[in-house]
């Protein structure tokens, strides 16, 4: 029932999965997000991450942020609750969103491999991506895990992972996104104009939603909260990932026929256009 090769995304793709909720449902019906990042002068990244996930439906979001200076609450969304780095892997979550913000410091490489280590399904992003491409001990913790990992790259993120130049991954963006699914043997969302999807067995999609208004700092971020929320919620990593990329440019879609944007749309305003097109899906 799922596309075959190089299908372009569609709703049919993940419809199965968009349930109304049920009446006797309580915030623990779906799912706690944790947010593993947020270091010295990237705290926007993890807090974008989060007030995604939060508004695509999680039931609680949990941020570990890495700088020891940052605030202990998200002003613009109090919503959200805060973990020291280090404790937050011991809270009850069912998914995990790595790296947007998280940096490249000994902490944040200690932290990561935990995190691979918890039983959780997990989205890396960002400087995750950096991490595992920089550290050769961390791809094996990829292979022998049970729940599924969803790798988000830009171009240049892939191409660190690849080891190869970012020219490269973009003279041919569909195979590179194959070889880094095989290669980490994870899902793969190659970003950039035409997200390409790939599939852990091969199988691969295009994605047509997205303009360049979301060619702007802290959007991916966003995604990574987005997907992150579905997985909590219970998606299976593919569906979550169809879906996710697929809301994320439709909410972008949206917020340009409004008027608002290309020019100077901001990730934040991503968020709750998504909410608005994942309630009308
Ligand atoms: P260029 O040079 O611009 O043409 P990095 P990062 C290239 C956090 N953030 N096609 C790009 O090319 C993140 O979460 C924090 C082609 C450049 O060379 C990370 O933790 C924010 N090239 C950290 O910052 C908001 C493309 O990639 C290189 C491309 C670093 O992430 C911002 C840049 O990549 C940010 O999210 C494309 N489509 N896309 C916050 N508010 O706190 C990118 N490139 O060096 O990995 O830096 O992506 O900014
Ligand atoms: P990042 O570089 O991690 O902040 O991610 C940028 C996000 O914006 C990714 O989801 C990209 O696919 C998306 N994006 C950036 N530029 C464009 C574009 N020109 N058209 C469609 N999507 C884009
Ligand atoms: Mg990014």
């Amino acid at each position: 029932e799922l596309a075959a090769d190089g299908e372009l995304v569609c709703h049919s793709d993940f419809a199965p999965w968009l349930k109304p909720r049920p009446r006797n449902s309580h915030k623990g019906s779906f799912g706690s997000v944790g947010v593993l990042g947020g270091s010295k002068s990237m705290v926007g990244a993890a807090l974008l991450a989060g007030r995604a996930a939060l508004k695509l439906g999680s039931g609680r979001v949990y941020l570990g942020l890495l700088d020891p200076d940052a605030p202990a609450v998200d002003a613009g969304q109090p919503e959200l609750m805060f973990r020291r780095a280090e404790t937050l892997l011991q809270t009850d979550l069912q998914a995990l969103a790595c790296g947007p913000g998280l940096g490249n410091s000994g902490e944040a490489v200690r932290l990561l491999e935990q995190a691979l280590k918890c039983p959780l399904p997990i989205v890396l992003d960002a400087d995750a991506l950096n991490i595992l491409a920089t550290d050769g001990r961390l791809e094996g913790n990829l292979y022998n895990r049970v729940a599924p990992v969803i790798l988000t790259p830009h171009p240049t993120e892939a191409a660190r992972l690849l080891g190869c130049a970012t020219r490269e991954v973009q003279a041919d963006r569909i195979t590179a996104a194959r070889e880094l699914a095989r290669r980490y043997a994870c899902h793969i969302a190659l970003k950039g104009c035409g997200t390409v999807i790939a599939a852990v067995d091969g199988r691969w999609w295009l994605n047509s939603t997205g303009n360049p208004g979301l060619a702007t700092a802290g959007t991916g971020d966003v995604l990574t909260g987005l997907i992150a929320a579905l997985l909590a919620q219970g998606w299976p990593a593919e569906q979550a990932l169809l879906a996710g990329v697929h809301l994320h440019g439709a909410a972008a879609d949206h917020l340009v026929a409004h008027g608002i944007g290309p020019i100077g749309l901001t990730a934040g305003e991503i968020i709750d256009a998504a909410r608005q097109v994942f309630n009308g899906w």
